[in-house]
């Protein structure tokens, strides 16, 4: 018998990024346990990262490259096969109608993926396209625009310092399921639960009592309302004169701009839009400003709503106001291994509104196009009109806005590749699915979550296991696309140039360019100590940097001109006024929807681990008591729900774990394909009820509305 090893990787799932130790035996992987010299997971991992072996061995996987057949079956075909095929076609649309109307989007996975992020991005440089899309649309583009305005650069991601404050409020987040976000702090419930335990306090706002409302103070809200809250406090915090004047004199520029903006928040309105009482609201404000260290964090029930941009300007201004920025136990700036955000700025990858999106004239961001723009760019003929689509790590059909109009208009494209390991609702509208390595067969390092980690660390990994079946990295078959259509997919000048002398430089060493060249790198021997990619795939599990990240850093890590935090926005005080006007759905739409994130599920894609199905595991809509008595529907009913973008039917948990006056329904449901347990499951796709019209989104970023929806719920 082949003796057994131990290698150490992490996990390529959420955002924790836990280490990982594999026990190996020959090709395969027989378990995955929790790391404990980890020095940001200490010893933690959830059953989702234990169970990726078997991903890696699911046989619904795709493994070879496959051809969409007339039918709509697949047949598997060689790597030659496609690139032929898919090169060809590439080529005629090159042709026929340039570069421009080639598209790539990518999603989630791929913040761990970091050599095809560099390859992807690298190829939309290098087409010169505006059909780039990805994730960020319907997650996050709204905090790179809030950070745009205040900080001066879409990179800026302040940072709750959980582990050392004294006051945290949570506002949309729900980290003891999803173990944070935009912020990686290992045992993040534990760090959390310490904070009252030294006598701090965490407040927890959330239409759902959920598994972290219940372990701390929660205050309910009605979803989309969370400006109000928020600008409400602000208010409470001028009018009581509770605003540090060190941070004014220090930090902070446009101090009398956000006073006039608060003062559109009139308390008592406030109470009535959010459901929390002013004294509540009131309390709030004084318990933050009051506190020694506070910190104010939000994620997807912030970030998913119809104003978002404002919400996450509003959420930061309250740490920026109370002087909690920049400072222990307040808002924190990351310590990356290697500043890839930094890089991104300094070659103008990032930024904002410097184009617009053809059809609907939205504004870009990080030179991205928004995903509830996709299906019209599809289908609206025109100069610029998207004919062939790279798509990768995205199941844009049940993730993005208007399920069924995507997959409409998927559908009419001259040419469409997806890499995915599965034939999902998404893949299967692709003329090729080409299959990709997973996160245990590749080289891998933290890309996206090493520059958000509270407790500093690098790491970079050799791949656990080989390849299976044909699979090939990401990253490699977006370069070989590339090649197909002439180009170096690199948003580097020059790099066309060198590419046509034959010199293409992979993303391995690019990055490892950046990591040598960074605060902690080896500056090629001249820091003896620092890191480098080889020291570190030599190295066993992670290299702790610090033990938290560096404060009295704003003016090197922020891009204004005056080097201080912007809080007085023309464009913040126009959100506003459009926020108070009335919302006309009001009565035909009684209820507020939002998302639910589950323990066992990974957004869309999870779903067909056996091990991970086990128990009551399906799709289904949260609703009050009271509100059920309304609709005249019962406990486990099949319900309709229908909002002004749609309409599907599941069945209905009556709990008094949501607030009054919402619906509460998981997401990511509703599979096709060929993921046999993940379709066996059931269950609809809640984002046939979401909205694409860019009227209805958020307007300063174009990121998706999926929090808030007015639905109105009846008895099938
Ligand atoms: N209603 C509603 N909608 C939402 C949200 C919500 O809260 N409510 N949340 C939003 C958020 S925050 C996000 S991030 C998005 C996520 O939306 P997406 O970016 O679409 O991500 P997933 O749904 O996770 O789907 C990931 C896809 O990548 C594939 N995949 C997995 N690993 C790899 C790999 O290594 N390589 C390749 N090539 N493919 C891989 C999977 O099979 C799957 O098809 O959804 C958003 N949609
Ligand atoms: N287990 C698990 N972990 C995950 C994921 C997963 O699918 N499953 N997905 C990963 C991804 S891509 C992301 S982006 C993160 C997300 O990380 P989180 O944002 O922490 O996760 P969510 O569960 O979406 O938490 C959002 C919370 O906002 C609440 N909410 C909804 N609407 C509103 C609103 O309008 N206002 C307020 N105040 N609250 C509202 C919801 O009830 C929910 O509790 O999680 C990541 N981790
Ligand atoms: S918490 Fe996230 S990173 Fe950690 S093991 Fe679970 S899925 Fe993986
Ligand atoms: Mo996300």
């Amino acid at each position: 018998m082949t003796a057994t090893v131990e290698k150490k990787t992490f996990c390529g799932i959420c955002e924790a990024s836990c280490g990982l130790i594999a026990t190996v035996q020959a090709d395969r992987v027989l378990g995955l346990r929790p790391d404990p010299d980890h020095p940001a997971s200490r010893g933690f991992a959830c059953s989702k990262g234990v169970q990726f072996h078997t991903v890696v061995t699911d046989p619904d996987r795709v493994l070879y490259p496959m051809r969409r057949l007339p039918d709509g079956s697949f047949a598997r075909a060689s790597w030659c096969e496609a690139f032929d095929d898919i090169g060809a076609r590439l080529r005629r649309v090159q042709r026929e109608h340039g570069n421009r109307s080639i598209g790539v989007l990518w999603g989630n996975p791929i913040a761990w993926n970091y050599a095809a992020a560099v390859t992807v991005v690298g190829l939309a440089a290098a087409l010169e396209t505006k059909h780039h899309y990805a994730s960020a649309s319907i997650d996050v583009n709204n905090y790179w625009a809030a950070a745009h305005i205040m900080y001066g650069a879409t990179g800026v991601n302040p940072l709750p310092d959980f582990a050392d404050t004294h006051f945290a409020l949570i506002l949309g987040a729900n980290p003891v399921v999803s173990h944070g976000s935009l912020v990686t702090t290992g045992r993040i419930r534990d760090v959390l639960l310490d904070i009252p335990a030294r006598g701090g306090k965490v407040v927890v706002v959330d239409p759902r009592r959920t598994e972290t409302a219940k372990l701390f103070e929660h205050v309910p809200i009605r979803p989309g309302a969370d400006p109000w809250l928020l600008g409400a406090m602000l208010g409470v915090m001028f009018e009581e004169d509770l605003i540090d004047q060190h941070a004014v004199r220090t930090q902070i520029t446009g101090i009398d701009g956000l006073r006039e903006l608060a003062r559109h928040f009139d308390l008592d309105t406030a109470a009535a839009r959010t459901g929390i009482d002013a004294l509540t609201i009131t309390r709030l404000a004084r318990d933050m400003a009051a506190a020694p260290g506070a910190c104010a964090y939000g994620r997807c029930g912030a970030s998913l709503g119809k104003f978002s941009t404002l919400t996450k300007f509003l959420l930061d201004s309250l740490s920026v106001v109370t002087g909690n920025f920049d400072r222990r136990g307040g808002m924190v700036l990351g310590d990356p291994m290697a500043d890839i955000e930094g890089f991104a700025e300094l070659l103008g990858v990032s930024g904002r509104g410097r184009w617009h999106t053809r059809v609907e004239d939205v504004p870009e961001v990080n030179g991205q196009a928004p995903l509830a723009c996709l299906a019209k760019e599809i289908t609206t003929p025109g100069r610029g009109q998207l004919r062939a689509l790279i798509a990768m790590s995205s199941n844009v059909v049940t993730s993005g806005p208007g399920s069924l109009e995507t997959a409409t208009a998927l559908d009419t494209l001259d040419l469409m590749v997806s890499l995915d390991p599965y034939i999902t609702e998404t893949s299967r509208h692709a003329h090729w699915i080409l299959p990709p390595t997973l996160w245990l067969e590749r080289e891998q390092m933290p890309a996206f979550t090493q520059a958000q980690s509270t407790v500093p660390n690098a790491q970079w990994v050799r791949p656990v296991i080989p390849a299976r079946g044909q699979t090939r990295d990401d990253w490699w078959i977006v370069d070989r696309l590339a090649r197909e259509l002439g180009v170096v997919p690199s948003p580097v000048p020059g790099a066309q140039w060198l590419g046509k002398l034959g010199v293409r430089i992979p993303p391995s060493v690019s990055v490892d360019l950046l990591t040598r060249l960074g605060r902690h790198g080896d500056l090629f021997g001249l820091r003896p100590h620092g890191i480098n990619r080889r020291k570190l795939l030599d190295h066993q599990g992670a290299i702790k940097l610090a033990d938290h990240c560096p404060t009295g850093v704003l003016g090197k890590k922020i891009h204004t001109r005056d080097g201080r935090i912007q809080v007085s926005s023309p464009e913040m005080l126009s959100e506003t006024r459009r926020l108070a006007a009335p919302d006309p759905a009001e009565s035909e739409y009684p209820l507020r929807l939002f998302s639910i994130r589950e323990l066992r599920s990974h957004n869309s894609w999870l779903h067909n681990v056996p091990k991970l199905m086990t128990g009551l595991r399906k799709c289904r809509a949260k609703m009050h008591p009271d509100d059920a008595a309304a609709a005249g529907v019962h406990d486990r009913d099949l319900v309709s729900i229908t909002s002004p973008w749609g309409h599907i039917e599941v069945p209905v948990e009556v709990t008094e774990e949501v607030f009054a006056g919402c619906l509460g329904l998981t997401q990511g449901w509703g599979h096709a394909g060929t993921w046999s347990t993940a379709m066996a499951a059931g269950g609809m796709s809640y984002n046939q009820l979401t909205p694409t019209d860019a009227r209805e989104i958020d307007l300063p970023s174009g990121n998706a509305y999926f929090n808030g929806i007015p639905v109105v719920v009846s008895a099938r």
